[in-house]
């Protein structure tokens, strides 16, 4: 019998067994594991053969753990010995900073996410949300602790943008030089209506200039020519900007109305950082799929897809729009906020499930071309507390 023992190690799932005489030829022979983790199949046969054997991890603790597979045979009986081992801890690596409410007001927390141990990073008075990494792993977030929401960075106590309106949603560009947020402003639209609106600006840390991309223009389309024009309402979401990861464009979801055109849709958007008044460009996600003008996007490393959080699922697009992964694991909604890894093979998000949100990750090559996988994510929080917008730190 070959081999044996048969040593599954920590990730394979699937070994071959050979059931052959050596001098005589073999007539019948029969399998009987002796752990319910072990399957054979087939379990029996005749004549000289071939069977697959398969273990199941989920439900056996950390360490090391064996079992037999007793052979019984026409020419005598043998023991094939089946010996695997499971990881403790997640078997994913890096740290991811959230906000979470488990201590009261918002905090910013610290996961390594290896072992899902969690540290309290910010912990002021009032609600910090919205943490964002620089590519030299400084934090920025939004708090609250002021007279309304400025942006912070993490070890100081004087806020790096502060107005008297709301400025949140901090983006740190991957260039390391700005800082994209979202400021919600009066503002007074096309048809004479006035109501508080987010505006996007960039900042830049080498001089402090704050320059506001602007949001009273002409969107297009690549996809479709025919449906440019001028926007009559444009409303940006509350949501954190995507940069590009050359850092020359941004992402933002917005509610839209376009002049002589019947329908109103929520869109994403793509703002030119080096022309702040460039007419703005519609990356087509209305196309069925949940996306709305809330919906946190993350553009992937490889700079041609966006992940985007779509209620029920969070949707791999490309950059015109075109489902790439429509269907990575349900239970999403609006509020997921997908966050890729820098190697592109994963992705964090905060689904809303059965009333609660926590954090999983997700690994990116279960694709629509794997529809019949059972989708595997790894939990990462476990706590009746709002766990939310998950932001892998930079490795150093
Ligand atoms: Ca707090
Ligand atoms: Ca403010
Ligand atoms: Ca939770």
């Amino acid at each position: 019998m070959t081999p044996s023992p048969l040593d599954f190690g920590s990730q394979i799932t699937e070994l071959s067994l050979s059931i052959e005489g050596s001098d005589v030829p073999l007539e019948t022979w029969s399998c009987q594991p002796s752990a319910s983790w072990v399957t054979v199949t087939p379990d029996s046969g005749t004549g000289n053969g071939q069977t697959k054997v398969t273990v199941e991890r989920s439900g056996l603790a950390p360490g090391v753990h064996t079992a037999e597979i007793a052979v019984t045979t026409n020419l005598g009986n043998r023991t094939v010995e089946i010996s695997l081992t499971v990881l403790g801890g997640t078997g994913l690596t890096g740290q991811i900073a959230f906000a979470s409410n488990r201590n009261g007001d918002f905090d910013i927390h610290l996961m390594n996410v290896a072992d899902k141990s969690v540290e309290a990073l910010v912990t002021n008075v009032g609600d910090d949300v919205n943490p964002t990494w620089s590519p030299q792993g400084v934090l920025a977030f939004a708090s609250n602790r002021g007279e309304n929401f400025d942006i912070y960075q993490a070890g100081s106590s004087v806020p790096l943008i502060s107005t008297s309106q709301d400025e949140n949603y901090p983006s740190w560009s991957p260039d390391g030089e700005k800082l994209a947020f979202m400021r919600e402003e009066l503002g007074l639209d096309e048809e004479g209506a006035t109501g508080m609106r987010w505006n996007l600006y960039v900042y830049a840390f080498a001089g402090g200039q704050e320059t506001r991309l602007n949001n009273s223009q002409k969107i297009y389309w690549t996809q479709h020519p025919d449906k440019s024009g001028d926007m009559i309402e444009f409303h940006l979401g509350p949501v954190r900007p995507a940069w590009s990861p050359d850092s020359s464009k941004l992402y933002v979801a917005c509610y839209r109305k376009v002049a002589g055109v019947a329908n109103i849709a929520d869109e994403l958007l793509e703002f030119i950082v080096s022309d702040p008044t460039a007419n703005v460009r519609g990356v087509d996600v209305n196309s069925g799929i949940g996306f709305s003008n809330d919906s946190f996007a993350d553009v992937a490393p490889d700079g041609d897809r966006l992940a985007v959080a779509c209620d029920p699922r969070v949707s791999v697009i490309d950059l015109d729009g075109q489902p790439v992964d429509p269907i990575l694991p349900v239970g999403s909604d609006n509020g997921a906020a997908p966050t890729w890894t820098a190697d592109g093979e994963h992705i964090a998000y905060a689904p809303l499930l059965d009333g609660r949100r926590d954090i999983y990750v997700i690994d990116t090559s279960m694709t629509a071309t794997n529809t019949g996988m059972a989708y595997q994510r790894v939990q990462l929080t476990d706590d009746a507390a709002e766990d939310r917008t998950p932001v892998w730190k930079p490795a150093q």
